[in-house]
């Protein structure tokens, strides 16, 4: 059976390709969850992408990755830099995490800065634009062995 690899998105990362082209690109999405999931294929894995805008349904869906996923990637958007909860859900998630950000955070606001969620990412990404997701995809493939 493939292993399955869940890829998570925070809020407002559903306005990707509509709302601010100049520091998240054209790219919707959709058009990600597409590039994503044809690589997965090529590369064994199964994908479940999700996006939501609710802190409590991203800690539900970290939660169910437990025995499910292989392995997780998160852009966990601005609850990177304010959620403790997100960081619980994710240490007692026992597979491979990696974070991941469209833009190069440390380039830009202070409070950007700071992530609650690396303290338990295996890697961090930031600022490979929307060709991070793939990018990731593929990194967990190499972590996964
Ligand atoms: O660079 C990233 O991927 C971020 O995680 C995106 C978050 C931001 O709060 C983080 O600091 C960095 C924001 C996601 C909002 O996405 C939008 C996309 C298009 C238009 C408006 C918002």
């Amino acid at each position: 059976m493939a292993r399955m690899i869940h890829i998570l998105n925070g809020p407002n990362l559903n306005l990707l390709g509509q709302r601010e082209p100049e520091v998240y690109g054209h790219t919707t999405l959709n058009d990600v969850e597409r590039g994503c999931t044809a690589l997965a294929g090529e590369l064994g894995l199964e994908l479940r992408f999700l996006q939501t805008n609710h802190e409590g349904q991203l800690v539900d869906w970290v939660q169910e990755a437990r025995g499910v996923a292989a392995g997780i990637i998160i852009n966990p958007a601005a609850l990177t830099h304010t959620s403790v909860a997100v960081l619980d859900a994710l240490n007692a998630f026992d597979g491979p995490v990696i974070e991941l950000h469209i833009s190069q955070v440390h380039r830009r606001e202070a409070f950007r800065h700071h992530s609650y969620v690396s303290q338990r990412a295996d890697a961090v990404m930031a600022g490979f634009g929307t060709h991070g997701y793939e990018l990731a995809l593929r990194q967990m493939a190499y972590f996964l062995g």
